[in-house]
């Protein structure tokens, strides 16, 4: 079928509170990013709601992108960026999440980077939130437990729309909003919606998370009718973690427990794109007597709020194998996975599986015939900087050649309609799962360690001048 579009995507993702840094500058809030520790080695990760000093908080300097947009900004189109994706942080622009007015200085800092964008002719892809809210909003409304928030976030969704009306067409609403069906991760649970597990029994979790995501959803749904009644040209997309699942075996029992979690993971895109949860949730809050606040006024809003495209991540497939113990096929969880022997696993453990982003690409053109941009995908990975200043990162271009092969064959073999590729943290920043500076996924890189100790300066890897030749041949160089 030829190749990949003239006008393909082709650029980088990064997040604000993974890379800006001045967490408390020019009037921006605490956010759910500010109160969650380092997960140094022998240390797991923690959330300490009030801010000690004692404590250290990678996200406050990040890699300091508040300070050095223009230099990095500059270094992405010396590698030809043609997009950019990154979010805004909500609490720069409410910083309570509930203010009657928004921080102008806020407003100010993104207009300047999307101008700097769009002087090298870098279209901004936006998310608006992208695991982060104003943890004013947690400690006052529970975060996404509450309806109040609903109308918070499309406040804070029409003031971004309005203010960049003529810098960003490109949008998405929450980042990975499917990641929260992990809901026994207390961490993964307070960036995707603000809830806080402890003390929760199991029970009280998994209504908390259906409830919090049934909110979120609708005020995605808002976002996208505010979004295109403010400016017909904006493309607002869903944004969806994509791990398919394959069964351990050829059992009909692992193929089914297999469909149960793939259904699990992805009710979220059924709403986002078809306007209505599939048959098969329904069944399952009936069947368990989960009866989340749905009204009929949401089942219209869903409806009405229906995405332009679908935003994904992908970095690895998972494998999962039916059990004795679970008859009913009910879970979906870290229980039923194993390990795949056919696979070479990240420095992280993340299995590395290239044919199947191809087979994730096609498995989502099959579902909801959307065009889909990949805005993640890459490999976290240890860096060593030489004497004389260069970085080779062979495993880096390795891992994204393969994934960028199969993104092309997916197109060009099998017709599925990609729009874009934005690999994630195109400049070095924080881990989101560790919080980690160690663990770089970048073809820039910045100069800090674990600790937020650095220069903060800016190096180019081998990576760099190879993703820049894979631009400029649109994809033809690998
Ligand atoms: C995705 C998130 C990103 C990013 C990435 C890599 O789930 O959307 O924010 O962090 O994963 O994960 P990690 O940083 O844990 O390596």
């Amino acid at each position: 079928m030829g190749s990949l579009r003239k006008d393909f995507l082709w650029g980088g993702a990064i997040a604000a509170n993974q890379i800006e840094g001045a967490w408390n500058t020019d009037g921006k809030g605490e956010s759910i990013a500010d109160i969650v520790t380092d997960g140094a080695v022998n240390r797991p990760r923690e959330i300490t709601p009030s801010l000690q000093k004692d404590k250290y908080y990678p996200m406050h300097i990040a890699s300091d992108f508040y300070h050095h947009y223009k230099e990095d900004i500059k270094l992405l189109s010396e590698m030809g960026f043609k997009c950019f994706r990154l979010s805004i942080g909500w609490s720069r622009i409410f910083p309570n999440g509930d203010d009657e007015t928004p921080n102008e200085k806020g407003l100010e800092f993104y207009r300047k980077v999307f101008a700097e964008c769009l002087k090298y002719n870098i279209k901004p892809v936006v998310t608006l939130s992208h695991f982060e809210m104003p943890y004013h909003l947690v400690e006052k409304y529970g975060g996404w437990r509450n309806r109040k928030v609903i109308d918070l976030f499309t406040k804070f969704a029409e003031t971004c729309f309005l203010t960049y009306k003529d810098q960003v067409e490109y949008w998405m609403t929450f980042n990975e909003i499917n990641n929260q069906t992990d809901y026994t991760n207390d961490l993964c649970m307070l960036s995707d919606s603000g809830i806080l597990l402890y003390g929760l029994s199991d029970k009280e979790k998994e209504e908390a998370m259906y409830q919090a995501a049934h909110y979120e959803l609708v005020a995605s749904a808002k976002a996208v009718q505010i979004g295109h009644a403010i400016n017909p040209n904006n493309k607002i997309g869903c944004m969806i973690n994509m791990t398919p699942q394959y069964p351990a075996t050829c059992n009909p029992k692992d193929i089914f427990q297999t469909q149960k979690a793939m259904q699990r993971r992805y009710w979220f895109a059924d709403i986002q794109v078809n306007g209505s949860y599939p048959g098969h949730m329904e069944a399952y809050f009936h069947n368990n007597n989960l009866r989340p606040d749905i009204t009929p006024e949401d089942k219209i809003t869903l409806k009405h709020g229906t995405v332009d495209y679908i935003g994904l991540s992908y970095y690895n497939s998972n494998t999962i194998a039916y059990h004795d113990d679970n008859p009913s096929f009910k879970f979906s969880g870290s229980e039923l996975n194993v390990k795949n022997k056919y696979l070479k696993q990240t420095q992280w453990g993340w299995p590395i599986d290239a044919l199947g982003f191809r087979y994730s690409l096609n498995w989502l053109e099959d579902h909801y015939h959307k065009p889909l941009f990949v805005v993640e995908n890459g490999i976290g990975a240890k860096d060593t900087v030489e004497k004389d200043g260069s970085i080779h990162d062979p495993y880096r271009i390795d891992y994204l050649r393969e994934h960028i092969r199969a993104l092309i064959e997916a197109v060009t073999e099998d017709g599925v309609d990609v729009i874009g590729y934005t690999p994630w943290g195109c400049i070095d920043l924080v881990s989101m799962g560790t919080g980690q500076m160690s663990k770089r996924y970048g073809f820039i890189y910045v100069d800090s360690n674990d600790k937020g100790v650095g220069s903060f300066r800016r190096r180019k890897k081998d990576s760099f001048y190879w993703y820049k030749q894979v631009i400029e041949s649109n994809g033809s160089k690998l």
